[in-house]
Parts: structure tokens; C-alpha cells; sequence
């Protein structure tokens, strides 16, 4: 496949007034009519270009009803070519598929007894011969043809049309889309499915049809998604006036699927561990992520649907815009503060080791050979943390202002982050000239912050920098906004006179850093003044400051910004095990630290969710980047013995804690019965290393009437060595084999264990009962969760980690490209590990491209592993 670059955009020569739609459903085949009128734009040539695929056949192929001779079009695997179109004519398109052979699971394909399709990024070219880029936009109408009994449900986009009997056992049904939309938002479901059924009324009045199809067996555990659904419909209207735009909104649950969820424009089809909840089978964070994701495709409708990419070059216009949003949707839901904790942590475990490696690439990249390759976490994530910046740069109103701007300006449209950029520009009157850079250089900046003095003021003097990235040697300095605070001696907050560029705002000042070197002074400061910097991670950058010991633990306390308290924290806890696994130490943490965990676990002010946070050590991931060069094993006996420590020495106030925070009533699904549960599974983890851990944390398990509490004494009973490990482990699999997602979770759980015999034992679960290479959650929940989370046995020193690995990628790869290629990245972390590992990973990367026939996918990737 050939590379493709965004400065070789072209806009497509044609454009497609609408699109007759026709699939006719067979048990093992399908066969698709598609006729399409095409208008050739002033200036273009009369050469059609169509996009296809390897996958289907071509049955026949007319311009206005009459057949296209042989001579006239030439089809390759992947492309037809017809030459000397008229300016305007109908092409008929009739394909022939199978997609009961489809495990890629792009294009349409059968899951769980029913048809559906993924089309983002390029699958509609596997379901026809059409123009298959995001900026050719038409009406979609469509009419599907199946078996009544098999597939009594029948969907496609936009508001349902006719719909009757065939005869011979078969029936249709018509839908139509008022929205042109292009061909990566088209989809269809077919199948036996049962539904959840609601309404919403619109700010202005329109009456919303809401549906939530899923498996029979699974109508029970639709009411969460449902209720978010219509949270998000209401928040969309309050914070950015935006309604929704159609007669029904239809979701689908499906168990095969590729990513998270796809918007398709009134038909979401979502992967069912995003839409399915139950108290006793979803633990608190599937709840959120169902609430998160749920809002995420439900957002899109507006930024992705309404106005749409140009190009996949600018997919963060699409996916940062709609990952902020529903960032910003799930913190008015839930704890902000908290909320950005857990987002930081992602960003900082996934994004960061992804800019610092082979595989970085801008948030608007430059080249790719496979698109699907590009929906990494740069583009998604700190494409989010562009647009926060945008927000925190302008400010809220101003933001707000350039969002009715943008769709003002690009309604039905596809656009550019360039045209998004502008609007807030615009909007606000900001230059956001130098800003611009966070969309075209890669890596993660460094921010070096030190203090001094002249006389009473203190002057902040930030110093930014980026290393190299891959075809970027060398980075022009960025505007990022870094939020300031100054803690008083007495811990309240100084507002002092600024000399620099920034403005105060709520007890926080917001300074523009533009220079590679920057100063800024305030003025007339009380003396033993604090400075908080980098306020709800105002920027994602990594922070070197020159704060002691001290003053982290005094920030850890007295800070009124939550994510600098818990930054604070863990600076403290992570600065004592860096230096424990440099030092080899065994010795007794500091007095110090021993205060702050007390401190914390005395704290009854604060939210017992964020105090969890703060009880909680670094994990081992986080650890490990504070360092060279990557010791597994040190960071992991370090980390183990100052919990340990923690325990022997808090015991009683832990067990203290523990008990008082037993649910009175039984199980609540209430922020605050949330928040109990999440300190209380952190303090189990510190009870499960005292003398009575076993009995407590199998009690804990016998007793749990929710899947959180449950999950958390699995946990660390999968770690320990516990008499009752293997039969708790058994019990758990007997009373859920019939839950896919519930099974998933038990897959994980063994891929998380720390003990030293996981790599072996995540051999044997690939040839358990339940393990199947076909389908993504069970591949991620046992490959992924051993690969990307569990640092101390991937990296096992004899190298058997990177070989399972590698042999995983090349078996998956054979069914299923995307999601291989989607295995890939930890083996490219060679630059941070010492021999032998170093060359056990490139042996094993070397490993998987000496296989024949290997994806596009995954030789992209593991190519550029190696470079
Ligand atoms: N926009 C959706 C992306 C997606 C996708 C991409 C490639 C292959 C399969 C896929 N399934 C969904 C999801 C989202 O960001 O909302
Ligand atoms: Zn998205």
C-alpha cells in the first residue's frame, strides 16, 4: 500500500446528489444495489475513480441503466477506474458479499446471529464501489431485504420509511437520511434483537424516539446507557445549545467489534461493554465508561456528523473536539476533580510512552499507509488536551462563542482543524498563530520550573523544551497555558500583582508560556509562599520543578487545586521509590511520607473518591517513566514494600476507615456510595498485606453484592498466593461463563497478576474453553491487559513475554488486521529497557515481519517499531 500525505489533498472531482441503497440478505450472502448520481465538478476530467475492495465481487456495474462496457472501466483489487463519464449520470453498483466470512469486522459483517457494519474509517469500500473519502457528502435512502424470522429488526440511518412483506418468509423496511452525510457514518443492522424503548423532548419541543437494541438475555441491563443517553441529549442543549436532529435515535449493542463504538448518523452501533450495566455484573468504572461513551457518540452527532473531516488527516477535528466534550460531560456528572485525575492518568500511561516512542506522530499527522493505524491515543487524547488549552487560552465564554462560530461557518460541511482553530480565533480575537504547533509537532514537552527571589517578589521562571520525534529533529517552542497558584504560609490563596503575560481567574493565574525561556514576577509576596503550578494539568507537558519535600507534603494538604494535591502526593511517594530502585534500598520510608499517608487517610473533608487517589501509590507504569532506564522488577519490590510499610504502619486507622465506610443500606449506585466503594477498595489493598489480608480480602469477595467490590478482592487475590487463589478463580468462572464481559473481566485479572508465573499461566488461558481469537474484547482483555498493563511480567528478563506477544499479533493478524496492528506498540518500547531485553524485543519484532502475507496494518507499525 502506498503512503498517503496531507499536502497531497485534492478535492474530489465528483459530487453525489443521493444514494438508492438496496441490500438483499441471505443466510451466506449478501448482495448490495447501489445507484448514485453523479455531477462532475466545473474543471475536473471525465476519469471516475471508485474505491473497493478485495473482499466482493462485482456483478454489474451501469450509467443510466445501461451496462458500462469492458473497455470503458478497469478494476484492480482496490480500485475501478471508468473512463469518459458523462457530467451527469446515475451509476449502478451491484456487489456481491459474504459476510459470514468477514472477521475483520469492517465492511458488513455477521456477529452474535446478526448482520451489521463498520464503515469508518474505509469500509464502505468494502460493501461498494463508491468515492469512499470523508469529504463527499450525499442522501442516503435505504432499503433492506431479509429473512422475517431471522432478522425481524431491519435499520440504517436517519428517520424509518416503509416497511412490509415480501412474501417467501421475507420482509423490507425503508430508511431515509435528510443529512447528507459521507460514506464512513452509513450503516445497517439486521438480526433478531430485543429493545429498550424511551422518548426525549428536544429544548424545542420535537419528540425523539430512543432505542437501545440488544440480545434478548440483555434487556436488563440497558437502563444505564439509556439514562445517558438522555443526560447527554440534555447537556449538549444547556452548555452548547445544540439539539438533536432526526425522529429516532437508534443504538445497537454488538459483541464482535473492533473499537469502542461508532456514531453513525441515528444508528450508533456500540461494542456491548459500553452499553451493557448491571450492579452485579459492571463494576463503577464500566458504569462510567458506559455514561462517557455513550455522551462520546452521541456528541459526534454534531462534531464529526454535522460538520464532518475533510481529509483523515484531520480526524482530531473530530475525535480531541468529541473527547473533550465528553470529558467535560462526565465531570458535570460525576467528580471533575477526580475525573481529571483519572483522564491525566490515561493520557500520562497510554499518550506520553507513545510520543516518546517510534510511533509518535502529531495530533494532525502528516502521512500514514493505514488509516486505522491513526486512531491512537495522540489523536484522541492530547487532541483533547489541544482543545482544554484552547479553552483555558480564550476562556470559557469566548470558547462557547467560537463553537456557534464554528458551526455557524461549517454546518453540513467538512472541514479542517485549521477552520476550528480559526473560528476560535475569530471568536475570541486570541492569536493562535504559535498555538497551531500542537497540531503539527509530535512529543511530549518539558516544562523545567525554578523560583528566586528580589526582595519580597517572586519570579517563576519557566523554560520549555521537546526532544526529537520522528521526522521532527527540531521543535519551534509552543504556547501552552500553565495554571499558577500561590499557597500562603497559613495555606490560603495569595493573589498576587502579576508582571507577564497571564490573568487571575477563580484563585488561579493562567500565564501564556510562548518563549523557549520565560519569566513572570509577582509582586509583593508573603514570605514561605508555595507556588502550585500546573493546576488541573493545565498542559500536557511533563513538569520539572524545584519544590522540597516539604513543600510537596504541605502542597498534598493545603492545595486548593485537587490535581496538584494528588500531583503533590504522588511526587512525594514517586521521588522516594525512584530513588529506592536506583539505590536498591530496602530501608524505612521517611517520617515525612508516613505524615502525608496518615494526613490523608485522616482527611474527612475532602471526597473520599479523590482521597483514594491520594492514599494510592504511582503505579508501576508511572514509575517506571520517572526513569532512565526501565528496572521492572526494582520498581515492583519497591512499590510493594512501601505499601507494605504503609500498612504496618497505619493499620488500625485503615481498618478504622475500612469499616466505617460499610454501606448502611446495601448497594447504591450514588456518587457518594460510589466514592465509599473506591476508598474502600484502595484501603482493602493495604488490609490484604496485613497479618488477617487472606481472610479479609476472601471475605471481602464472599461478601460483595456488587461486581466493584467483587473485582477488587479478585484482584488482588489473582495476585497473591493465597490457599484459596486457584478455587476462588474457578468459582468466579462457573458462576459467569455465560457472561461474555463478565468473562473478560476474569481473562484480565489473570493478565494482571503480578505473581511469577503469569507469563505461563496467559499462555494456557489462549487454549482455555473461553478464549477465542476471533473476538476483540477477549483478545484485549487477556493479550492487551498482559502486554500494556502488566509491566513487571511482560518484561520478564528471559524475553518469553515479547515472544508470546509477537506469536499473538501473527495468529490475530490472520482474522483480524486492525485489532493486531492494535497489539503492536509495547514491543516498540525497546529505547527505554538494558539488554538483554533491548534485543529479546527487536528479535521479537523482527519475528512477526518475516511472516508471509502479513497486514498492512501490522507491517506499518512493526516496521516503524524497528526504525
Ligand atoms: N469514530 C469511531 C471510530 C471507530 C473506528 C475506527 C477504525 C476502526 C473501527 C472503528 N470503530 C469505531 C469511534 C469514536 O471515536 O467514536
Ligand atoms: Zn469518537
Amino acid at each position: 500500500k502506498q503512503e498517503i500525505r496531507l499536502e497531497d489533498y485534492e478535492a474530489p472531482a465528483f459530487t453525489i446528489e443521493s444514494i438508492n441503497l438496496i441490500f438483499r440478505l441471505h443466510d451466506d450472502y449478501a448482495e448490495v444495489e447501489a445507484r448514485s448520481l453523479f455531477r462532475m465538478k466545473k474543471g475536473a476530467g471525465s476519469e471516475l475513480r471508485l474505491d473497493g475492495g478485495p473482499y466482493m465481487d462485482l456483478l454489474a456495474l451501469e450509467i443510466d441503466g445501461s451496462p458500462v462496457p469492458d473497455d470503458q472501466f478497469v478494476k484492480s483489487a482496490e480500485v475501478l477506474q471508468l473512463r469518459s463519464v458523462p457530467e451527469k449520470f446515475e451509476l449502478g453498483v451491484v456487489t456481491r458479499l459474504r459476510p459470514r466470512e468477514n472477521t475483520r469486522l469492517e465492511g458488513l459483517y455477521f456477529s452474535g446471529g446478526n448482520f451489521c457494519t463498520q464503515c469508518e474509517a474505509e469500509g464502505f469500500r468494502h460493501i461498494t464501489y463508491f468515492p469512499d473519502r470523508p469529504d463527499v457528502l450525499t442522501r442516503y435512502h435505504v432499503r433492506i431485504e431479509a429473512d422475517t424470522k431471522s432478522c425481524p429488526v431491519l435499520l440504517s440511518n436517519g428517520n424509518p420509511g416503509q416497511k412490509g412483506d415480501l412474501g417467501d418468509g421475507r420482509h423490507f423496511a425503508e430508511w431515509n437520511d435528510p443529512h447528507p452525510k459521507p460514506s464512513y457514518l452509513f450503516a445497517l443492522v439486521a438480526g433478531n434483537l430485543a429493545c429498550q424503548n424511551d422518548s426525549y423532548t428536544t429544548a424545542s419541543g420535537r419528540q425523539v424516539d430512543l432505542n437501545i437494541y440488544v440480545s434478548e438475555q440483555d434487556l436488563d441491563k440497558c437502563d444505564y446507557a439509556m439514562q445517558s443517553l438522555k443526560r447527554s441529549m440534555a447537556w449538549d442543549e444547556e452548555v452548547f445549545g445544540l439539539e438533536y436532529d432526526l425522529d429516532v435515535y437508534n443504538i445497537v449493542a454488538v459483541s464482535d467489534f473492533n473499537m469502542g463504538a461508532m456514531e453513525n448518523k441515528g444508528l450508533n452501533i456500540f461494542n456491548t461493554k459500553y452499553v451493557l450495566a448491571s450492579p452485579e455484573t459492571a463494576t463503577d468504572a464500566d458504569f462510567d465508561h458506559v455514561e462517557g461513551v455513550i455522551g462520546h457518540e452521541y456528541f459526534h452527532n454534531w462534531t464529526g456528523n454535522r460538520v464532518t473531516c475533510r481529509d483523515w488527516f484531520q480526524l482530531s477535528l473530530k475525535e480531541g473536539l468529541t473527547v473533550f466534550r465528553d470529558q467535560e460531560f462526565s465531570s458535570d456528572m460525576t467528580s471533575r476533580a477526580v475525573k481529571r485525575l483519572d483522564d491525566v492518568r490515561v493520557l500520562r500511561m497510554l499518550q506520553f510512552p507513545e510520543d516518546a516512542g517510534p510511533l509518535a506522530h502529531p495530533v494532525r499527522p502528516e502521512k500514514y499507509i493505514e488509516i486505522n493505524n491513526f486512531y491512537t491515543t495522540t489523536v484522541y487524547n492530547k487532541g483533547a488536551e489541544v482543545i482544554r488549552m484552547m479553552h483555558s487560552i480564550i476562556g470559557p465564554e469566548a470558547f462557547r462563542k467560537g463553537m456557534d462560530l464554528y458551526f455557524e461557518r461549517h454546518d453540513g460541511q467538512a472541514a479542517t482543524c485549521e477552520d476550528f482553530a480559526a473560528a476560535m480565533e475569530d471568536a475570541s480575537g486570541a492569536d493562535l498563530k504559535q498555538f497551531r504547533l500542537w497540531y503539527s509537532q509530535a512529543g511530549t514537552p518539558k516544562v523545567t520550573a525554578r523560583r528566586s527571589h528580589e526582595g519580597r517578589d517572586l519570579i517563576i521562571t519557566l523554560e520549555q523544551s521537546c526532544a526529537p520525534s520522528p521526522g521532527q529533529g527540531v521543535k519551534l517552542p509552543y504556547h501552552m497555558p500553565i495554571r499558577l497558584g500561590l499557597v500562603g504560609p497559613n495555606g490560603g490563596e495569595v493573589t498576587a500583582d502579576l508582571e507577564g503575560d497571564g490573568k487571575w481567574e477563580d484563585g488561579s493565574c493562567i500565564v501564556n508560556l510562548r518563549e523557549t525561556h520565560q519569566s513572570f514576577r509577582f509582586k509583593n509576596v508573603p514570605e514561605g509562599t508555595v507556588p502550585s503550578i500546573l493546576r488541573g494539568f493545565s498542559a500536557p507537558v511533563v513538569l520539572d520543578h524545584d519544590l522540597s519535600d516539604d513543600e510537596l507534603a504541605f502542597l498534598a494538604v493545603q492545595d486548593s487545586d485537587p490535581f496538584v494535591r494528588w500531583e503533590s502526593t504522588q511526587d512525594l511517594y514517586s521521588r522516594y521509590l525512584v530513588k529506592q530502585v536506583s539505590e536498591d534500598g530496602e530501608g524505612h520510608p521517611p517520617e515525612l511520607l508516613l505524615q502525608v499517608f496518615t494526613g490523608h487517610l485522616a482527611d474527612k473533608a475532602t471526597d473520599p473518591a479523590l482521597v483514594a487517589e491520594l492514599l494510592t501509590l504511582p503505579g508501576e507504569i508511572a514509575l517506571g517513566q520517572k526513569m532512565e532506564s526501565l528496572a521492572p522488577e526494582r520498581i515492583h519490590t519497591a512499590r510493594e514494600t512501601l505499601a507494605k510499610a504503609f500498612a504496618d504502619a497505619s493499620s488500625e486507622n485503615i481498618i478504622d476507615l475500612y469499616q466505617s465506610l460499610k454501606a448502611a443500606q446495601g448497594y447504591s449506585h450514588e456518587q457518594g456510595a460510589k466514592a465509599n466503594r473506591r476508598l474502600r477498595n484502595v484501603l482493602l489493598n493495604y488490609i490484604a498485606l496485613m497479618p488477617d489480608g487472606e481472610e479479609t480480602t476472601q471475605r471481602r469477595y464472599a461478601e460483595a453484592d456488587n461486581m466493584t467490590d467483587c473485582m477488587a478482592a479478585l484482584s488482588l487475590i489473582s495476585h497473591s498466593n493465597f490457599d484459596c487463589r486457584d478455587k476462588v478463580l474457578q468459582e468466579f468462572y462457573d458462576k459467569w461463563r455465560q457472561n461474555d464481559l463478565v468473562i473478560d473481566k476474569w481473562f484480565a485479572v489473570q493478565a494482571q497478576s503480578k505473581r511469577s508465573d503469569t507469563v505461563s499461566k496467559v499462555r494456557e488461558l489462549t487454549q482455555h474453553e473461553a478464549f477465542t481469537f476471533k473476538n476483540p474484547n477477549r483478545l484485549r482483555s487477556l493479550i492487551s491487559t498482559f502486554s500494556m498493563l502488566n509491566q513487571v511480567r511482560f518484561h520478564e528478563k528471559n524475553g518469553e513475554g515479547y515472544r508470546f506477544l509477537a506469536e499473538m499479533i501473527v495468529r490475530v493478524d490472520e482474522l483480524n488486521p486492525q485489532t493486531a496492528a492494535r497489539l503492536v506498540a509495547p514491543l516498540g518500547r525497546w529505547g527505554r529497557v538494558d539488554e538483554p531485553r533491548k534485543g529479546f524485543m527487536k528479535d521479537a519484532l523482527m519475528s512477526v515481519l518475516k511472516v508471509s502475507n502479513l497486514s498492512d496494518d501490522v507491517r506499518e507499525l512493526v516496521e516503524k517499531s524497528l526504525a
